[in-house]
């Protein structure tokens, strides 16, 4: 049994980004499914480790962390890879967390539901959503051009923040063509070392259903 458990769904963007960095730091976890799908989030057995019944949650020992940005500044504090160096690194760090719920989350993240599981597009909320994801989209794209990673000249876990929307970037409607240098980036990142795919990282012989 490894000193950390990961509970998450492979669909999961979130857990996505706790999965990669614990991947990328070389730290081993036990991943635990819980099926977003059919509701287990909410089943009284898994609200008893998570009240708020999202994931990702990180357990380790006698704590349990709820939010993907603590799980990401816990395993800096820990490991000591993908942090700062001082308060002016981790406040540019913070622009681009902040970033990843601001504009993907809220926007190519939400497009991508939207398309595949809920309205649509041509909705009102399909139109919603676009306007936050364009104009995040126009904010990241000429900061990849002249910057090889997000924050810090080198990776940190604010690459770990919007990496796992990126990887979905076409899902919501996207050509990845019309965003070069986010596309380079995605190319660079999935170079680093520990990178795999979110099926590889939260592994489940429960998921996908048979
Ligand atoms: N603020 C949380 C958000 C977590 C979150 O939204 N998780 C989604 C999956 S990406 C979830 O569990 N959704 C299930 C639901 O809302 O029922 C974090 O950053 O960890």
């Amino acid at each position: 049994m490894a000193d950390y458990t990961l509970y998450g769904h492979p669909r999961s963007g979130n857990a996505y980004k706790t999965a990669l960095m614990l991947s990328m730091t070389q730290t081993a976890y036990d991943f635990e499914l819980v099926d977003l799908m059919d509701g287990s989030n909410l089943q009284p057995e898994y609200l008893k480790i998570n009240p708020m019944g999202k994931v990702p949650t990180l357990v380790h020992g006698d704590l349990v962390i709820r939010q993907s940005f603590d799980t990401l500044r816990y395993l800096v504090e820990q490991t000591g890879q993908f942090g700062w160096a001082d308060w002016e690194e981790q406040a540019r760090i913070g622009d681009w967390v902040g970033f990843s719920v601001d504009y993907l989350s809220y926007g190519v993240a939400r497009l991508r539901f939207e398309r595949l599981f809920g309205a649509g597009e041509g909705t009102d909320t399909y139109a919603h959503f676009k306007k936050s994801a364009d104009r995040g989209l126009g904010i990241i794209e000429p900061h990849l051009g002249d910057n090889e990673w997000l924050a810090c000249g080198r990776p940190t876990i604010a690459d770990m923040s919007c990496y796992p929307v990126a990887s979905f970037l076409e899902d919501a409607g996207y050509d990845e063509a019309d965003y070069p240098n986010f596309a380079a980036w995605r190319a660079r990142f999935e170079a680093l070392p520990g990178w795999d795919t979110q099926l590889g990282l939260m592994p489940s012989d429960n998921w996908p259903p048979k």
